[in-house]
């Protein structure tokens, strides 16, 4: 028996594995063993089922004073394609979506004026206008910016912002939780303290959230795993995340560009099937095909994903980095995408209610 026929014993028996057969899973090259732990995993969890959402990504603006070295999103203000949505402009562009949406999905830059009002505000009228709708919005990185300009507490701003609306956290702004990784590529933004503070107090408020990992540039197998074991342990001691995402950097027009070629599938399957081996004590996670494509995506339901997040109207963020899938997804494309799998599509809302079985 090899050292990693070790690792899917443990694995399969149910036992939780440590650093050292996280660093053999990430150093084999036997992807499709690698894919079959992960995949044993899903199949206890979810079955066959497969979820997707039916939902809207809003970037309300793009003028961020954070600066961060792997972002090709942000501008500083002046450039002639820097833009910040009025809240009548989001309702719009919700409004402009067909019948059924169950989800918006709204994160921006850290914007250089705006008051804390202007999003309580922008929150209060999507759940105005649109009832029926979940408020999946801010990301922690967010909410302590919101901390900063409004002196509250983080506590506080959470507060506000469940009694405007708010009904669950995107897991952005996670990045790599390594001090090193942080200094060189995002030294302005807040490290894991205040990232796993601000995910506390909301799971206390009864808001659930997400977490991610953004891999592929400088960081380190070691900060990889320590990554995702620090998550493992915040969701014992705090639980609340509802899924997991590992989001792969796409390197074009961002300062790094030229410095880092864009990982693999390989790579990208073998983080997605890590993940769901060490977050044994994550409901979900999600093949993010707006980042893998929908073909990888596709193929990371058969390494341990049991989501593939939504249709997403249009989503700015990982297409200012070139990233060549399209735009948004047809709910018919999704379902198809998921039954050719041999999964059960699963149409659910951001809470992972589900609203409809394909079978
Ligand atoms: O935090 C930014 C990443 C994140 C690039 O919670 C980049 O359901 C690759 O968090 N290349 C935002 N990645 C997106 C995000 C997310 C996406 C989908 C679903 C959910 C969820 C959350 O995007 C940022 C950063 O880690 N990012 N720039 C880039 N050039």
């Amino acid at each position: 028996m090899n050292e990693l026929d070790r690792v899917r014993e443990k694995v399969e028996s149910g036992d939780k594995i440590d650093f050292d057969n996280a660093k053999i899973i990430l150093e084999s090259d036997n992807l499709l063993e690698i894919g079959e732990m992960a995949r044993s995993i899903k199949i206890k969890k979810t079955g066959k089922k497969v979820y997707f959402v039916f939902n809207k990504h809003i970037n309300y603006t793009n003028l961020c004073v954070s600066k961060c070295k792997f972002c090709a999103f942000y501008r500083n203000g002046d450039e002639p394609d820097a833009y910040t949505m009025e809240t009548n402009q989001v309702v719009d562009e919700i409004s402009k979506m067909p019948e059924g949406i169950k989800e918006v999905h709204i994160v921006g830059g850290l914007h250089p004026t705006k008051p804390f009002s202007y999003y309580i505000e922008m929150v209060r009228a999507i759940k105005t206008n649109f009832p029926d709708v979940d408020v999946k919005a801010f990301t922690a990185v967010e909410i302590d910016y919101f901390s900063k300009i409004s002196g509250l507490s983080y506590e506080e701003v959470l507060k506000e912002l469940k009694k405007a609306g708010l009904d669950s956290m995107p897991g952005g702004g996670a990045e790599v939780f390594s001090e090193r990784v942080r200094r060189k590529l995002y030294p302005n933004k807040i490290g894991f303290d205040k990232w796993s503070q601000v995910h506390a107090i909301a799971h206390r408020l009864g808001i659930p959230t997400n977490a991610t990992l953004l891999f592929g540039h400088v960081e380190t197998d070691d900060e990889i795993i320590d990554h995702l074991f620090k998550l493992r342990k915040l969701q014992d001691e705090h639980p609340g995340f509802l899924c997991f995402i590992p989001l792969s950097f796409h390197p074009a027009n961002t300062p790094l560009e030229g410095k880092f070629e864009k990982v693999d599938a390989v790579r990208e399957l073998k983080i997605l099937a890590l993940s769901r081996i060490i977050l044994d004590n994550f409901p979900h996670i999600k093949a993010y095909w707006v980042m893998l494509s929908p073909k990888v995506g596709q193929i990371g339901l058969h390494f341990g994903a049991d989501d593939i997040d939504g249709t997403i109207g249009e989503e700015r963020v990982t297409h200012a980095a070139g990233a060549e899938s399209p735009l948004g997804l047809a709910k018919e494309y999704m379902v198809n995408m998921i039954k050719n799998t041999g999964f059960t599509p699963v149409e659910r809302d951001a809470l992972y209610n589900e609203i409809e079985v394909f079978n």
